[in-house]
């Protein structure tokens, strides 16, 4: 079989321990979606009734472990293999081996914790949702295991930290590669926000689930947790954006449009990313209006990089096109590198980004907030961000990076598998995305099993929506399978060199400002913007406290 990309025999292979390490953690983070693919499909079929879950198995229960399998182990294990294989690759071709050492560190703690905290959801100990919300309490050793994932993960961004300073040392006065640039970037963001949780856990939910005290600040715990919420899914975006900015120019034989933009856009990512948690608690009593404001105006900031991003990308798709000879206003759309699945699968993921971003707007506006929050429409808005344009991103990394790092070729079938599955997941989240949307805003709510509240008119209403849901979830449930297949058929792939596709800059070196390497003026920046953003709204809430609360357990 022909690998789908010509041999480049002289090429260096990808250093093998550090295969190894990126291996490890995109096989885990597969293994991750497996499970949390299996409780989703389960979900869409009770909610859509067609399905009474067996052997005294909850709702919350499967809910919790899809959230927290999918939205936190999936994600982070496939984000920190993926980082690290890059930072190899454009800084010296291997990893230093403190680096290396400490990065198995972290993932060895981080899936220690995983499998503490998934055994305590399969054990019903823990049915709090990915958010775990205080007053709901679940087994201290939950939190415990959350602490392990989280401590495990900084081991791995100091790496990250460690490896780009190091690289910075040894070439004085050249300008860093832009996937180690923004690879710290992500890993600082992560650092900033984990702060927020670590807090959380560490002084809240440790403390009061241990009975060390009695009471807990809901409100103070909820805010923590958005500080860290809301920039979490940025740092699944970030890595999404890695591929479509560096990666892809490559993969279509074309040319990143421009290094200093596209650093810019992330430092404003970086910026703008933190202050802003308190638009998941527009509609939360407690916090006023003055301060929500503030951080609705930080949260249409952070939509500027973004909109950023997208004019780069279509400007690399035009030039390249036009450079290959299309003409006219979309000629160059016939140039893209359709039948490539390292190409198509992101790309859709960028497709869906657009409507998924116009729901982000509305959901950031509190008076259409108030219409959809708590409704499927919000479940519907992050399927569509974080569950395809960021999944289908990593799915298409993966089609490339597996070979990369084994030394294998992806071959012309598991290409074609490939564009398959990219399809089936399309198709599924179209139904599953879309009546979701749709039933929200008929009032359906999200977080909620099967009910017909005594065939009450709106529920008989949703169900023919709940109903579109399961089948979506069951065609998305397929295409989960396909994709683990087709990772188990790469692992089998005939040997051979595939390259690790880095675009190049258009511009010469010289272009990038250096001031956008200037660490400590960007870190600076972003602790006043969350001071300023955080400081007396939390002093409210620490002295309008009140008593707290001693805690339920709801299942
Ligand atoms: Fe969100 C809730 C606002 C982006 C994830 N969001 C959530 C939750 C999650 C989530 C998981 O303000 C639920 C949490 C929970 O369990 O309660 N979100 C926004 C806004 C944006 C946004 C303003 N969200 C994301 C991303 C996520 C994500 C990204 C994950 C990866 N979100 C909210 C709000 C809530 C919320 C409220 C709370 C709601 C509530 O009531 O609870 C923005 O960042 C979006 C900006 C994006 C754009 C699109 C730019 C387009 C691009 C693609 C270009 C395409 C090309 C291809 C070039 C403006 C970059 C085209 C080619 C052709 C040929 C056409
Ligand atoms: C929630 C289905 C993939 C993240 C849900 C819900 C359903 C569902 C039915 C629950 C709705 C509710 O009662 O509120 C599926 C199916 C998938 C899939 C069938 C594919 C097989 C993903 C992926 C991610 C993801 C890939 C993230 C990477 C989430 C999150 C929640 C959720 C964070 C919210 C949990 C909560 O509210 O506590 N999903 N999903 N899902 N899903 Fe998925
Ligand atoms: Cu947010």
């Amino acid at each position: 079989m022909d690998p789908i990309q010509p041999q480049n025999a002289s090429a260096k292979p990808f250093d093998r321990r550090d295969g190894g390490l990126v291996l490890a953690h995109i096989l885990f983070a597969f293994g991750a979606l497996l499970l949390g693919g299996i409780a989703g499909v389960l979900q869409g079929m009770v909610r859509g009734g067609v399905l009474t879950l067996p052997a005294g198995i909850g709702y919350y229960q499967l809910l919790t472990a899809h959230g927290v399998l999918m939205a936190l182990i999936f994600t982070t294990f496939f984000i920190i293999g993926f980082l690290y294989s890059g930072l190899s690759h454009t800084t010296g071709g291997s990893l230093l081996s403190v680096v290396r050492r400490g990065a198995w560190a972290g993932f060895g703690l981080m899936a220690f914790g995983t499998v503490l905290g998934t055994i305590l959801i399969l054990l019903n100990k823990a049915t709090v949702l990915y958010t775990f919300y205080a007053p709901m309490k679940a087994s201290p050793y939950f939190y415990v295991a959350l602490v392990f994932v989280v401590v495990g993960s900084w081991i791995s961004g100091w790496g990250v930290f460690y490896q780009y300073r190091y690289w910075k040392k040894t070439h004085s006065g050249k300008l860093t590669p832009l996937f180690a640039f923004m690879a710290v970037i992500t890993m600082l963001l992560w650092q900033v926000a984990t702060l927020g949780v670590a807090a959380e856990v560490l002084l809240q939910l440790i403390p009061w689930s241990f009975g060390w005290v009695e009471t807990v600040n809901v409100l103070l715990s909820r805010t923590l947790f958005w500080y860290f919420g809301h920039p979490l899914v940025y740092f699944w975006l970030l890595p999404t954006y890695i591929c479509w900015y560096v990666i892809i120019p490559k993969l279509i034989g074309g040319r990143i449009y421009s290094d200093a933009l596209a650093r810019l856009s992330f430092l404003l990512l970086f910026l703008f990313s933190i202050p802003v948690g308190f638009h998941h608690q527009l509609m939360e009593p407690g916090i006023s209006s003055e301060w929500k404001f503030l951080q609705v105006i930080l949260t249409f900031m952070v939509v500027v990089p973004s909109l950023m991003t997208a004019f780069s990308l279509f400007a690399t798709f035009e030039l390249s096109g036009r450079a290959k000879g299309a003409t006219g206003l979309f000629g160059w759309v016939k140039t893209l590198p359709w039948k490539d699945v390292r190409f198509f699968a992101p790309f859709m993921g960028m497709l869906v980004f657009i409507p998924a971003g116009a729901g982000g707007l509305i959901n950031a506006s509190n008076q259409m907030d108030a219409v959809v929050h708590n409704t499927l429409w919000v479940t519907g808005h992050f399927h569509l961000t974080v569950a395809t344009s960021v999944a289908l991103t990593f799915f298409g990394i993966a089609y490339w990076l597996l070979p990369v790092v084994t030394n294998r070729v992806l071959t012309p079938r598991i290409n074609k598998l490939g564009l398959i599955q990219t399809i089936l997941w399309c198709v599924g989240m179209f139904f599953m995305s879309g009546s979701m949307h749709t039933v929200g805003l008929l009032g359906s709510p999200r977080r909620t099993a099967y009910t017909t509240y005594d065939n009450h008119p709106d529920a008989v209403l949703w169900m023919p929506y709940h109903v579109a849901m399961a089948i979506g979830g069951m065609i998305l449930f397929a295409a989960v399978l396909l994709m683990i297949y087709n990772l188990l058929a790469l692992l089998k792939a005939p040997k051979g060199h595939t390259d690790y596709p880095i675009g190049e800059p258009m511009e010469p070196e010289a272009a990038t400002p250096r001031i956008l390497e200037r660490w400590s003026l960007w870190l600076g920046i972003t602790v006043v913007l969350i001071l300023i953003a955080y400081t007396i709204p939390v002093m409210e809430m620490i002295q309008g406290g009140g008593p707290g609360s001693t805690g339920y357990k709801t299942w």
